[in-house]
């Protein structure tokens, strides 16, 4: 019997799938429950896809049509995040079109998508950068700016000086580098667009709890909001009677406040600077810019700062404190101003050892026995000393009392602040969707009316270089209209909008694509929504993940969607290295996925991908490796054909074999777990023992009951249909042909415990090498259970109690054995 044919037999199954629409979804089909399966889409800056992506695609459409066997009207889409600045920064490296660059790569992009065999539903696909549409992410825009929740402020924003555009915060990486580029991000003062996330704070945060993502994603999410409680305290500065306004999480501190320090472009820094200081101080101010908040605010950074020249009463004891204005303190958190509490705080401490202020310690150790260093701060809770009447009580009963000591002196109130920021999505380049506003002499900001939308990118006639300003200026025939409310002359705004608020929603419009008289279609989405499951990398964590929940917040608070969460569940993909190493184009490991499907199929690829690792920790590439997988499609291919002329002549004297069927429930039922939870690997391996047997069982086909066999054979093609379609489909049609033409809607196998059951293995519980007991269970325990059981008995016990528990060392449905260590 020869190998699996698979460029032959994947191009015809691909064909049929295409010809025949097999994975055209039914949105209004009610007979099966949705699932809604989405993977990141993906944004065409290069024309090729890598392996990543097929490692995520594939798995995602394993997932998803695992899930329609099992019967569920399943939606898989599949679409490009077109527009944004990879597309733009290869265009223009490469001195060609953005557009141009775009449409070939998805073209080409879309080609090598269809090879994955994927059930991806081709009439449902989105382009972002298509005015079909743009025209309703600016629509979005408009919704928002109607409520005023689109805003425009002149603000020290974000600046790379390589990408010639501003930044949100959340695309400045933590060491305030640009995450596009790797340029340092510098600070500048500009007129821009911003989005009111920050009313969603504690929506956005509260909403977290009942979702189903990973922890650490969540926690990311909970910090970047950064919800912080605590006190704005007042300190009065007598030579102006002004109060400077300082937010504190530990008012407890108050006696210890040594100095003030506001941050550099805080709104007092002028107006109380001395005249011999403000030289010193324009030039600390006008260096501070050169950073961003992110560089600005890290730990290891060595502390800087200018006297003011100025002083400002302690509201606690009457102390004048004197204003200094450093860098570490950030105009944009709290009140941009801070009480200095260098015996409490590290990064004050460092600045006072710094610039020779006084240290005065406020808080004790709980545990009088503990020391504390002089030479670092004691920034933990403690007993409050030095601080007059509150002398004795603890940090938390000290914040709440000084705070309400304070607000009834009138001095102070408890306040909130969060470290999330407004969205700003405005941008100077030239690859986005235009921004639909006109800026008239008479009338100011004016919206485009909704029936003018969309305001069309022009394609033709702009220098789409980035110059610092917005290039859309450069086209007097974008640039220049009529205000929608006067008449008058008037100006389009120049800027685009950041891509992610043209994924911040496109989860919607798959579900609504030919929708042209609005963004989506309800009846549709109160069927559809949420998202069931969501794939995609991490790092969105803290950007996209956070703009998409606060935009479907935001349109279910205008009553446009039934529900305030997208994504009930989040699964992440892990990286895939080469060589031990992230594929790079510098390293020269970058695999290509094309060779691969042309030697060994895509099915192969697929299966090898999934083979290699956990799908959520990533693995290592090997060229050998998918050599292995391989062979085991061939061995299945084999087996299979081999038995196809006898597998319907009825036998009826032999008797099913126990053993191997109950390795076929036990495989039935630790696929359908690993599948459902992403396990693809433990499913392979599985799924390799279950074909070892049946080999075994074949060997002597004098032996075999054919009707029994027959059932193994359709058992292991629809346990092994998600991970390989393209095989499963032709073996299926070889062999089972007219029993049942669609193997996909045939079901999904079911194992029955029964069966299970009454396989028991006796596993052996040694201590420290001695036998104390042979428990009967049930085949493959884990530890975790065998050492469980082990506890319930008494002999066991009584060891146990002899000693500690160091280690223990399991081998799987034999012996669990238990090491000691003698008490003493
Ligand atoms: C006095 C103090 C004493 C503080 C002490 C801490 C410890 P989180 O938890 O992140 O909210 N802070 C306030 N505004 C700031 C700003 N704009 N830039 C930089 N730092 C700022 O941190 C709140 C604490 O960060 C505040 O509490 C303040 O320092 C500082 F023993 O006030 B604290
Ligand atoms: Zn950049």
């Amino acid at each position: 019997m020869e190998n699996y044919p698979a460029q032959e037999i994947e191009t015809k199954w691909r064909q049929k799938w295409n010809d025949n629409d097999s994975y055209r979804v039914d949105l209004k089909d009610d007979k099966r429950d949705k699932l809604y399966v989405l993977v990141m889409f993906s944004y065409p800056s290069e024309k090729k896809l890598h392996i990543g992506h097929w490692w995520n695609y594939g798995g995602t459409d394993t997932y998803a049509r695992f899930k329609k066997m099992q019967g569920y009207n399943v939606f898989e889409p599949m679409g490009f995040d077109a527009f944004g600045l990879p597309a733009e920064n290869y265009a223009i490296k490469h001195d060609l079109n953005p557009a141009d660059v775009t449409s070939d790569s998805v073209l080409y992009i879309r080609e090598q998508l269809k090879l994955i065999g994927a059930m991806y539903d081709w009439s449902r696909e989105v382009d972002t950068s298509k005015p079909e549409y743009y025209k309703w992410t600016q629509w979005l825009f408009l919704q928002l700016f109607n409520r005023d929740a689109a805003y425009r402020k002149y603000a020290p924003v974000n600046w790379c000086t390589n990408c010639q555009t501003v930044l949100a915060n959340e695309q400045v990486l933590s060491d305030g580098t640009c995450e596009r580029c790797s340029t340092n991000v510098e600070t500048r003062d500009l007129e821009q667009w911003f989005f009111r996330i920050t009313d969603f704070a504690d929506d956005l945060l509260d909403g977290l709890s009942d979702l189903d993502w990973p922890e650490s994603t969540k926690l990311r999410q909970k910090h970047w909001i950064g919800r912080s409680e605590g006190t704005e305290i007042s300190f009065l500065i007598e030579e102006i009677a002004q109060n400077i306004d300082c937010f504190t999480t530990r008012a407890d501190t108050l006696y210890g406040a040594t100095y003030i320090v506001l941050a550099p472009e805080h709104s007092l820094t002028r107006s109380i600077s001395t005249p011999e200081q403000s030289e010193s101080i324009n030039e600390y101010v006008r260096k501070a810019r050169d950073l961003s908040d992110i560089e600005r605010q890290s730990l290891e950074r060595e502390k800087t700062g200018v006297f003011t020249g100025a002083y400002a009463i302690n509201p606690a004891n009457g102390e004048r404190l004197p204003i200094w204005i450093a860098d570490y303190v950030l105009v944009t958190y709290g009140t941009g101003a801070v009480m200095a509490v260098p015996a409490h705080d590290q990064r004050d401490f460092e600045f006072a050892a710094k610039y020779d202020l006084p240290v005065q310690w406020v808080i004790k150790p709980t545990n009088p026995h503990d020391k504390t260093l002089k030479d670092r701060a004691f920034t933990e809770f403690g007993v409050m000393c030095n601080s007059a009447e509150f002398d004795g009580l603890s940090s938390t009963e000290g914040m709440q009392t000084i705070t309400q000591w304070l607000e009834r002196k009138n001095a102070g109130k408890a306040a909130v602040s969060y470290r999330l920021r407004d969205w700003l999505i405005s941008r100077q380049r030239y690859w986005g969707a235009p921004i639909p506003i006109i800026h008239c002499q008479v009338c100011g900001i004016v919206p485009v009316p909704e029936e003018d939308l969309p305001v069309l990118l022009p394609l033709e006639g702009v220098d789409y270089r980035p110059r610092g300003t917005s290039p859309l200026g450069s086209s007097s025939e974008f640039i220049n209209t009529t205000c929608p409310k006067c008449g008058a002359a008037a100006k389009r705004d120049a800027d685009t909008m950041d891509t992610f608020v043209c994924s911040s929603w496109y989860y919607l419009r798959y579900l609504s694509t030919h929708m042209e008289k609005s963004a989506f279609d309800q009846n549709v989405l109160s069927n559809w929504l949420p998202v069931d499951v969501y794939i995609g990398g991490p790092e969105h964590a803290t950007g996209h993940l956070i703009y998409a929940r606060y935009i479907a917040k935001f349109l279910n608070s205008i009553g446009l969607l039934h529900y305030s969460e997208p994504f009930k569940k989040m699964v992440h993909q892990g990286i895939i290295t080469h060589q031990g190493q992230r594929m790079s184009k510098s390293k020269g490991n970058v695999v290509n996925p094309d060779k691969f499907i042309e030697k060994y199929g895509s099915d192969c690829l697929r299966m090898y991908l999934m083979f290699m690792g956990d799908f959520s920790l990533g693995g290592d590439w090997s060229d050998e490796g998918i050599i292995g997988v391989r062979r085991f499609q061939n061995r299945v291919w084999r087996l299979v054909n081999n038995w196809s002329e006898r597998i319907f002549i009825e036998e009826t004297t032999i008797e099913v074999d126990d053993s191997l069927n109950r390795v076929k429930h036990y495989t039935i039922k630790e696929v359908t777990d690993d599948l459902d939870n992403f396990r693809f690997n433990t499913a392979i391996s599985r799924l390799m023992e279950f074909v070892n047997e049946l080999y075994k069982y074949t060997f002597n086909p004098d032996k075999v009951n054919i009707s029994f066999l027959r059932e193994c054979f359709q058992t292991l093609i629809k346990l092994l249909s998600p991970l390989a379609p393209h095989l499963s489909e032709e073996l299926w049609e070889r062999v089972f042909k007219g029993t049942n033409d669609e193997l996909m809607y045939d079901g999904w196998p079911v194992h029955d415990d029964k069966i299970l059951i009454e396989e028991t293995v006796t596993v052996v519980i040694q201590i420290n090498g001695k036998l104390i007991e042979r428990l009967p269970l049930t085949k493959g325990y884990s530890q975790d259970e065998v050492f469980r059981e082990a506890i319930t008995k008494e002999k066991v016990q009584n060891h146990l109690e002899k000693g500690e528990l160091i280690k223990m060392i399991y081998i799987r449905d034999r012996i669990l054995n238990i090491v000691l260590k003698p008490k003493r």
